[in-house]
């Protein structure tokens, strides 16, 4: 029987397989393979001694959070606490086209927002790098049919800071996932963690990851992918003189030229040597 790994918790699994939960341990060959099932996980399970037999090829893997095989990475962001973030947003738009999922972009907590004027521009400067965006508000119920939609039929998952209220969206689109929701902490500037674990909702045909926050992002990135994988950026070091380009100093950059006659947005290149200066060069493996 196929199942789809929903949990993983201290070596037990939680498979969701032709319409019911089963709690499963992998076999001892898993082991002996190296091979770790993860969350999102396709697997061949036996049912009758419930022990997991196989983990089946993987289409992707998302490595913070950790989760298997997804249609879609949403970046849940929120327009006040924790602080509107372009940079943010442009890191973890970074790191879904590195692991290769497409991106979706979700606004929360737009319900304490007074003056939209600003946010307007941050939303312009997404759709135009392809970015999809979707505003959302648990109070008001703004963007609710619209994240409905988004996660019905496709596997996806939520990912962004602790506190800007993916478990909230959660509750709203199915009251009965019953996520526990955390509070902001003025004090702290930040969320509380209130999600510990990864764990995968079945909601319609799809699934809908819900994460644990995180208050500071360390991608597992080098100063050389984000050259490749920064949106709006990264499409354009094919056209640069040298391979290795970071689109600082080096001559013959096709991305300067581009900041320079105005077809790069200036806050894109801005956010884009701030995150190339936090992050380490590749090592080379010679
Ligand atoms: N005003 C308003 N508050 C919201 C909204 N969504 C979430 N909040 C509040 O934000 C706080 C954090 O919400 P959570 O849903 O726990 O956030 P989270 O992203 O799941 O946080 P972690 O589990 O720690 O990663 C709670 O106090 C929520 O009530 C919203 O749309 N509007
Ligand atoms: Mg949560
Ligand atoms: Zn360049």
């Amino acid at each position: 029987m196929q199942g789809k790994i929903l949990t993983a918790r201290y070596g037990v699994y939680t498979v969701f397989a032709e319409g019911k939960i089963l709690e499963c341990k992998p076999r001892g060959i898993l082991r002996l393979q190296g091979q770790k099932p993860s969350v999102g996980d396709e697997a061949e399970i036996d049912p009758v001694d419930q022990t997991i037999l196989k983990i089946l090829p993987r289409k992707n893997v998302l490595i913070r959070p950790l989760v298997a095989n997804l249609d879609l990475l949403i970046i849940v962001h929120s327009v006040v606490e924790p602080v509107f973030s372009s940079l943010l947003i442009d890191k973890f738009l970074t790191y879904a086209r590195h692991q290769g999922i497409p991106p979706h972009v979700i606004l929360t907590k737009v319900d304490r927002l007074k003056d939209r004027s600003e946010l307007l521009l941050s939303i312009q400067r997404l759709e135009k790098l392809g970015v999809p965006v979707t505003l959302f508000s648990k109070k008001t119920g703004e963007g609710l049919q619209e994240v409905k939609d988004l996660l019905g039929g496709r596997v996806s998952a939520l990912m962004g800071q602790t506190g800007v209220g993916k478990s909230s969206l959660l509750n709203t689109v199915a009251p009965d996932f019953k996520r526990q929701i955390g509070e902001y902490s003025q004090a702290l500037g930040r969320g509380k963690h209130q999600t510990k674990e990864v764990i995968l909702l079945p909601f319609g045909s799809g699934f809908v990851a819900d994460t644990p926050g995180f208050s500071s992002l360390e991608l597992d990135m080098t100063k050389e992918d984000a050259a490749h994988d920064f949106p709006g950026i990264g499409e354009l070091a094919l056209q640069c003189k040298f391979a290795d380009c970071l689109h600082q100093d080096e001559k013959e950059c096709a991305v300067k030229k581009a900041v320079k006659e105005g077809r790069i947005d200036v806050e894109n290149y801005e956010n884009y040597l701030k995150l190339i200066n936090e992050l380490p060069f590749r090592k080379t493996r010679y």
